[in-house]
């Protein structure tokens, strides 16, 4: 082996690379398991699951077919590419410095192709509006059409992506006082109503471009820093608001809405308008969707025990998958037992389809196409878990009683040979296994990103 590269087995031969850093490495070899002893590994997990009578062909297969919406913001720190002036507003913020983020949808595109290839599965691309294409000139969030993104959807089709979509009710003159929709004065909450009326119309037309329904997510900032004496007039014109903008009707094929809520944000720590109880009321009563992002909560508040009561009431949901750490609810996620408690949910109850997972968090301080790689393939390992779980056994001990044997089955699940059927679902979908995704990342970062 040569001391200047890093050698890797594949297909059983010690193959040299040059000019990657491996900093596991001192002597300047490493070895990867090949795809043969990924599937020697993998027929033996299916023996471990098959004893516990769970079908891992099966599951994988179910995975396979839940999609997972990345959101085209974490490559651009929220910036979106209006010129408009104004800084990151709504009560979010972005830290870190990290080189290289996406100035032009060009580069978000590449990047997100990027991280794509590197997450095993079929997945979809959330967009906000702030990510219109005006070919340099202003548009106004009220006049925007679906011609403004129809770079977008040439693209996704061409990718085979389905779309999402949200308005955009921050990081606008407009918004500047925290109030949008909710706001006292009528001029501002017209204008924002228009820009809901046209995102559902953009929301439409990328559902029917590309043969795939949209979800169109309102999410607003608006709430107060400090202690309000009315809480309730700012929520009877919220409902106002979005009556109007809920007023025509369009086809569920086609475009579906959301709305999420939030307990605070930066400036809005005494009281948001849209809160869970809100937008729970407000969704049951029109046959919307509600967003449950992870970290709008309270800290040990989860989503989890959420769905199954919302799934009584509601046709469908959408979930932001976020992570919450202390006072930030945007961390990247990780496969953490919250995330698991999520997927057991969806698999559990066989949810598959009336759950849209999208992903939300953004970080400045790492290379931000590992984010949405980490963030993602969290959630699909996630998934994968889940669906793994030896859940006929696990139900059969519940309904007896056996809750001991339940308690035991559920602590022996967690060391099944779930690794061995991952890197096998990663080989089967022609993504990197292990951390061989992170050296595609570098090496972009060294092609590509470093240029920027
Ligand atoms: C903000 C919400 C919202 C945003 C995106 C950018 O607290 O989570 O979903 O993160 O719209
Ligand atoms: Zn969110």
């Amino acid at each position: 082996m040569g001391d200047t590269g890093v050698s890797v087995l594949v297909f059983g031969h010690f193959v040299k690379e040059t000019g990657y850093d491996n900093p596991y490495s001192s002597s300047g070899t490493r070895t990867m398991p090949s795809d043969q002893s990924v599937q020697q590994a993998y027929a033996l997990a299916v023996e471990s699951y098959a004893a516990l009578g769970v079908d891992v062909l099966a599951a994988t297969q179910r995975v396979e077919a839940i999609a997972l919406s990345l959101h085209c913001w974490q490559g651009d720190d929220v910036g979106g590419f209006e010129k408009t002036g104004s800084a990151l507003g709504g009560g979010i913020a972005v830290t870190g410095q990290y080189p290289g983020k996406a100035r032009n949808a060009d580069e978000l595109r590449g990047d997100i192709a990027q991280a794509l290839a590197l997450i095993p599965g079929k997945h979809r691309l959330s967009l906000h509006a702030s990510y219109a294409e005006t070919s340099g000139r202003p548009v106004e969030r009220t006049d925007l059409e679906p011609r403004h993104f129809q770079a977008w959807i040439e693209w996704a089709s061409s990718q085979g992506l389905g779309l999402d979509f949200n308005p955009t009710y921050f990081s606008h003159p407009k918004a500047v006082d925290g109030f949008t929709l909710a706001h006292s004065d009528p001029g501002i909450r017209d204008f924002w109503i228009e820009h809901g009326i046209a995102s559902r119309r953009i929301g439409a037309a990328m559902g029917k471009a590309l043969g795939k329904a949209c979800v169109t997510n309102f999410w607003i900032p608006d709430g107060f820093k400090d202690t309000p004496v009315d809480r309730f007039r700012p929520r009877e014109r919220l409902v106002q608001s979005l009556d109007r903008i809920f007023r025509e009707a369009i086809d569920p094929s086609l475009n579906r809405d959301a709305l999420e809520c939030k307990l605070f944000g930066l400036g809005s720590e005494s009281y948001v308008v849209g809160s869970h109880e809100f937008y729970l009321g407000y969704a049951i009563r029109n046959r919307k969707m509600i967003c449950l992002d992870a970290g709008h909560f309270h800290p040990t508040e989860t989503i989890s025990d959420k769905i199954s009561s919302a799934l009584l009431w509601l046709d469908e949901i959408l979930l932001h998958m976020s992570r919450g750490v202390r006072w930030d609810s945007d961390h990247v996620v990780t496969l953490s037992e919250d995330v698991q408690a999520v997927a057991q949910e969806i698999l559990r109850a066989r949810f598959d389809r009336r759950v849209h997972i999208g992903l939300d968090f953004f970080d400045a301080s790492i290379n931000r196409i590992a984010a949405w790689v980490i963030g993602s393939r969290s959630v699909a390992k996630a998934l994968l878990l889940a669906a793994l779980e030896p859940l006929a056994e696990l139900a059969r001990r519940e309904s007896a009683g056996d809750y001991t044997g339940r308690l035991a089955l559920l602590e022996e699940a967690k060391t099944l040979p779930f690794g061995a059927v991952w890197d096998y679902y990663c080989l089967q979908n022609n993504v990197p296994r292990g951390e061989d995704w992170l050296r595609e990342v570098r090496r972009y970062e060294k092609t590509v990103l470093a240029h920027r």
